[in-house]
């Protein structure tokens, strides 16, 4: 169709997006605008072009040419943005914090337009399916979304930046602040190795100082972020992230709430036993019946794996040691090692080896000359197969579960690049968090043997129960965590708790879903939330939650391909071809299609369902049922 018409060049001219951020010191024109070719930046931003004529209505094949336009743009856009924030998170410092700051800025600031000018096409007849998915995922491809004033903007971005930077940087120096200072790294070897009550409580009090300075920046946040929100049609930032997962945000609130209630119970049994366990540690004043467990006892900075202190749990004793730290720290594994036994297991199913440029452009390990974002965290800069991760490896089984979980989203990335950008993600985010752990659920005790990471099998009900128990210490402990922290940040942005209420509320959902407590007074002063990266970082975390019960999920499903046929806890999908066939299918859609079609397409299931979770630890619950006879479990 002939679209030269003057009337359809206004049209156009008005549907155009806003120009990218000039280079410093070369500030875009605002006259004299025309209507780009495609895939070339506008000549000024839409507010300042002609007005499109009311009665004149877009088409759905302008929706088709604006989403084609915007996902070239924003591919471009978010290889810019990943590179300034690959370059900040591995050498943390003012200049690299407000370059990345500034990218972020005009990335929001596209979107802010992008998302408006989107909106016309809400009314219009017969777009194809992929345009109204694109369309739909533009809405909601950001988590932090800001107001088309400039001034907003770029505070917000240069808070953003901050706040990671200070958790980055994080350092807790003695009582005094004289002492020897120690990164998270330190403090949590701390946390996961020491049995002594107040060692435990001074690394824990000491790394919730780091985050006392967030605080007036994390409430700017949270208002300029809602005031963007509600700009392009969202109740507030916490709606949004709720928006993302092909249902309207009160359905999915309802969901996560379903997922948790199928849950509860398997996790108020293990929480029963473990809690009487560290009463015989500590003693019963510490630890009493019938409370919550005090928060520096689990082992773990946030209390959301307890696997660190499975000694202190351990069913039977005088069984065949499934402790793998130890062989990796005898074996000298050094991180290129522990990444390539990663690489080995997704090469075992048939997937693709991880391209050379992998091994030269990643950060294995902490630098020792530079501050750096130790969190894990997984990459394809160039979103074109350009795969890293970022890391701070030791020689630990914790960090070999992680690399296999970093490198689940490094092959979802290897699988979906040549995808349109808007689709370069995981079906849900819960997904993408999914996949590597859910391989790990194949790591058995005889693939360790094969690797010799362990000498002996477990054997019997006794060695069954003994590897359930570690599983369940990291698998299960974490489920309320993975829901409560979003809980939060849903409240807090909805206004619904307001900052004199920060540190107060966060407890109390720590009390509620996980049933541990402060372990010292806490007051309006402190920030705790801000000690958990995802909070500064302003990382969604549901998606953890949603991962945990999908990967069992997709677990069985993979199991069920490879033709496996007995207890789910008992199978290993290591080497099998059929189930790397199936994963990758499911890999490759990306976000093309909502992500029931792609759980159908693995599982043949169209609902998140956690009934996988408790098949596999069916034996372990029957075990704890038994041992919490006659005790007070809840708090
Ligand atoms: O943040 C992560 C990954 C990167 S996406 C290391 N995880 C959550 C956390 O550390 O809190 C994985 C488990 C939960
Ligand atoms: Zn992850």
């Amino acid at each position: 169709m002939n679209r030269t018409s003057p009337v359809m060049q206004i049209l156009r001219a008005a549907l155009a997006i806003v120009p990218l951020v000039a280079s410093p010191g070369c500030a875009p024109s605002a006259h004299g605008s025309t209507t780009p070719p495609p895939g070339e930046p506008p000549a000024a931003p839409p507010s300042e072009q002609p007005q499109k004529p009311t009665e004149v209505q877009p088409t759905a094949e302008d929706a088709r040419q604006f989403a084609t336009r915007v996902n070239e743009d924003l591919k471009r856009l978010w290889v810019k943005q990943s590179t300034a924030e690959w370059i900040k998170s591995t050498y943390i410092t003012d200049d690299t914090e407000r370059n990345a700051a500034t990218v972020n800025e005009e990335v929001m600031g596209y979107l802010n337009q992008a998302i408006k000018q989107a909106a016309r096409f809400k009314d219009v007849q017969g777009l194809d399916a992929d345009t109204s998915r694109t369309l739909h995922l533009l809405r909601v491809s950001s988590a932090l979304v800001a107001p088309s004033d400039p001034q907003k903007r770029a505070e917000l971005a240069s808070i953003a930046a901050k706040l990671e930077g200070l958790y980055g940087k994080g350092k807790y120096c003695g009582k005094d602040g004289k002492g020897t200072c120690k990164d998270l790294e330190e403090l949590s070897d701390v946390m996961a190795k020491s049995r002594k009550y107040d060692e435990l409580l001074e690394a824990w009090v000491g790394w919730h100082t780091i985050s006392q300075p967030m605080r007036p920046l994390y409430e700017r946040l949270v208002s300029i972020s809602n005031e963007g929100a509600q700009e392009i049609g969202f109740a507030d930032l916490g709606a949004l992230w709720r928006s993302n997962y092909d249902m309207p945000p009160e359905a999915f609130e309802k969901e996560a709430q379903r997922l948790w209630g199928q849950v509860k119970p398997l996790y108020d049994d293990l929480h029963c036993y473990v809690r009487a366990r560290l009463a015989k540690q500590y003693g019963e004043d510490k630890v009493p019946a019938g409370k919550p467990i005090p928060a520096h006892l689990l082992g773990n900075m946030w209390a959301q794996e307890w696997n660190n202190i499975y000694n202190l749990v351990e069913p039977y004793k005088g069984q065949p040691s499934l402790d793998v730290d130890a062989e990796l720290t005898k074996q000298k594994y050094d991180a290129i090692r522990m990444v390539k036994t990663g690489e080995a297991f997704f090469t075992s199913l048939g997937l693709k080896s991880l391209p050379q440029t992998f091994w030269e452009r990643s950060q294995f390990t902490k630098p020792r000359d530079r501050e750096v974002v130790c969190h894990a965290s997984a990459w394809d800069v160039t979103y074109d197969n350009d795969l890293r991760i970022k890391m701070c490896i030791k020689p630990t089984e914790e960090d070999l579960v992680t690399i296999h979980h970093e490198l689940g989203h490094d092959y979802y990335y290897t699988y979906y690049y040549t995808l349109p950008a808007l689709y370069q993600q995981g079906a849900n985010d819960g997904f993408h968090e999914a996949i590597g752990d859910a391989l790990t659920l194949s790591i058995t005790p005889s693939y360790l043997k094969q690797l010799g990471l362990l000498k002996e099998l477990p054997k019997g009900d006794k060695g069954l129960i003994n590897l359930q128990m570690k599983d369940a210490m990291e698998k299960v402990a974490f489920l309320p965590f993975g829901l409560l922290v979003d809980q939060w940040r849903w409240e807090v942005l909805s206004g619904r708790v307001k900052p004199e209420d920060y540190n107060k509320s966060w407890w109390a959902l720590r009390e509620k879903y996980q049933g541990v407590r402060a372990p010292v007074e806490r007051s309006e002063k402190d920030f705790d939330p801000g000690a958990k990266y995802h909070v500064p970082a302003n990382v969604p975390y549901t998606r953890y939650f949603l991962a945990r019960i999908l990967q069992f999920q997709f677990h069985r499903a993979l199991c069920q391909a490879a033709g496996f046929q007995g207890p789910l806890h008992e199978c290993s999908i290591y080497g099998n071809k059929e189930a790397g066939k199936r994963l990758q299918a499911m890999l490759e859609m990306g976000a093309s299609k909502p992500w029931p079609d792609a759980l159908q397409a693995l599982t043949g299931q169209r609902e998140m369902d956690a009934s996988a979770i408790l098949e596999y630890f069916a034996p372990l619950r029957a075990w704890l049922q038994e041992q919490n006879k006659g005790q007070k479990c809840g708090w």
